[in-house]
């Protein structure tokens, strides 16, 4: 297994559509075990694909203490979804900063399994909005895309500057 480097904002690469994975084979596989080496090592509790610069529909989640509770979601796709919640979110692609943003609170969605099988399964509370949250990386969406023009630019700012500290 290895750790994937993380793009952080604003690399326009976080703005690319990610494509449908066509066959779930022994590369989306180790593709899938990376990206939670990742996830767990940064640590965070979810990660998409696009975050590290592959442009497949591919997300991951866990939200457990223990890193014992692994979701992953191929070519995942919303199929309804009622309500509304503001959460504070996080993003890997933008450290150190936090906002609230306001997604649906219950979701049902479509996926394939690690096995490339099909399944619906519906979520609340924190999986829900992280699954939202994932799933806008692959359309090239950022949590910061939500909050104004005059915070995102701070957030912008800010980010160049750290990134001109650490080169
Ligand atoms: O680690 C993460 N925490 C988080 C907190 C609130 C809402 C969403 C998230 S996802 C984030 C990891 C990440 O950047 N996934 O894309
Ligand atoms: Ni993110």
């Amino acid at each position: 297994m290895s750790i994937l480097n993380v793009l952080h904002y604003p690399d326009e690469r976080l703005r690319r559509v990610a494509l449908a994975i066509e066959n779930v084979d022994d590369n989306t596989r180790k593709l899938i075990d990376d990206m939670f080496e990742t996830m767990y090592g940064a640590p965070g509790i979810g990660l998409a694909a696009v975050q590290v610069d592959v442009l497949k529909r591919l997300i991951i989640i866990d939200l457990s203490e223990n890193k014992d509770q692994p979701f992953c979601f191929i070519n995942p796709q919303i199929l309804s979804r009622e309500g509304k919640e503001k959460v504070e979110e996080g993003c890997l692609s933008v450290p150190g900063i936090y906002a609230d943003v306001t997604r649906s609170k219950w979701i049902k969605i479509q996926a394939l399994d690690r096995q490339g099988d099909p399944f619906e399964q519906e979520f609340e509370g924190l999986m829900a909005i992280c699954v939202q949250h994932e799933i806008d990386h692959l359309d090239g969406k950022l949590f910061v895309d939500y909050l104004s023009e005059m915070k995102r630019v701070r957030i912008r700012k800010k980010m160049e500057k750290l990134r001109r500290q650490t080169f």
